[in-house]
């Protein structure tokens, strides 16, 4: 087993006041490779040296957070806006607010006029009296829109590794989710092995061994600028030999061009179906604070592979929250999980009632 052309030196900062740690990993380069002493980590492929960077910094942190606590922007948006039609009879600035509301959340001019028109009906025959009623259909109304998804993901293969597949763009989380999600799953039992299908950029596979290595998973990478369909398939193999239950796919954001991405990421799911394992998800990473635009960037990754659910991130960071009604209503696709920080823990299932009560309440 052979590790890759460097050393690695680990600090630790920790800062029990606020319970936030920070893991600083430094690289020396050298010129041979050594062996590994943690058996979990294994490199397969190393063609070439890879430049890496001189620090990965992973942010650490214990104590998971609630939606109600981090998605403060899009929650106080809808606060603010209630406050204010609350103070009023129900008249044409009522209606703008809610609309503007609704649009600033990225929620989208469709499902918004469909959420609105019926409540303005309904308070032009009088079934609606009051601006809190108002409130209160319009809560009905969202939450009718998330009401029948799936949002459990599938770790139900047996005897052959689960694979978990992540996709998205550039910069939206797709290596911090798989950190997150190896954390969870290594935590209730599940052994799992990373595959690092992101070939393209030398420190894409560096980061990942970060996290495989403070989740305790095995790790699997090839040469920089590699073909990203062997190295997930080699994990698959490779866990499928060892009995690990769950392989965790990342896959490149950005390639030469789109059309390349798209056409890279269907054979990663070709060569991946080949494989001794059953792909059940294809997790398609979305970051909230780019708000429609994760919509259209949702349309294509659909069309492209099978997507079985959405990993909304940031949205500590975002005001466009509404986003989730946009995926769900005109694509269909499940929102599975919310990212709400960088840390391990700041990954939770998506609960759309628990949502909804902290734009509401
Ligand atoms: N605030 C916040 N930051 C996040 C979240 N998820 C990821 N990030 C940060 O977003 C940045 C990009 O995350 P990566 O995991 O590297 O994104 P990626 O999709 O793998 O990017 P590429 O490898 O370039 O395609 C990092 O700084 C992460 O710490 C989240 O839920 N909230
Ligand atoms: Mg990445």
């Amino acid at each position: 087993m052979l590790a890759s052309a460097t050393a690695n030196v680990v600090i630790a900062l920790g800062a029990s006041g606020t319970g936030i740690a920070i893991l600083v990993v430094l690289r020396s380069r050298s010129k041979r490779p050594r062996a590994v002493a943690s058996p979990v980590v294994e490199t397969v492929v190393q063609k070439s040296p890879v430049a890496v960077p001189e620090a990965v910094v992973v942010p650490q942190a214990t104590v998971a957070p609630s939606v109600r606590e981090k998605a403060g922007r899009t929650r106080s948006l809808f606060a603010s806006a209630f406050q204010s039609i609350r103070g009023r009879s129900i008249d044409a600035a009522t209606w703008d607010e809610l609309e503007e509301t609704l649009l600033l959340a990225d929620i989208g001019i469709g499902l918004a006029t469909r959420l609105l028109d019926p409540l303005r009906a309904a308070v032009k025959d009088g079934s609606l009296r009051s601006p809190d009623e108002v409130i209160a259909a319009l809560r009905a109304g969202m939450t009718a829109q998330l009401a029948t998804s799936d949002r459990s993901l599938h770790l139900d293969a047996v005897g052959s590794p689960n694979v978990w597949l992540f996709v998205g763009v550039n910069g939206v989380g797709k290596t911090t989710t798989i950190g997150k999600i190896a954390t969870a799953q290594a935590a209730q039992g599940t052994t799992v092995l990373m595959a690092a299908g992101d070939t393209f950029r030398a420190a894409a596979a560096e980061q990942l061994q970060v996290w495989a290595e403070r989740s305790g998973a095995a790790f699997v990478r090839g040469a920089e600028g590699g073909d990203p369909a062997s190295v997930i398939f080699d994990g698959i193999q490779s866990a499928a030999a060892k009995g690990i239950q769950l392989v965790l796919g990342d896959t490149a954001g950005r390639l030469q061009n789109k059309s390349n991405l798209m056409e890279e990421l269907k054979k990663v799911r070709r060569v991946a179906d080949k494989a001794e394992g059953v792909v059940n998800e294809v997790l398609l990473v979305i970051d909230a604070t780019t708000g429609q635009n994760g919509l259209a960037q949702a349309r294509e990754f659909a069309a492209a592979t099978d997507v079985t659910g959405i990993v909304l991130t940031k949205l500590d960071g975002s005001a466009k929250g509404g986003i989730v009604f946009a995926i769900e209503t005109e694509l269909g696709i499940p929102v599975k999980l919310v990212g709400l920080g960088e840390t391990a823990v700041d990954l939770i299932a998506f609960d759309p009632s628990e949502f909804i009560s902290a734009l509401f309440e």
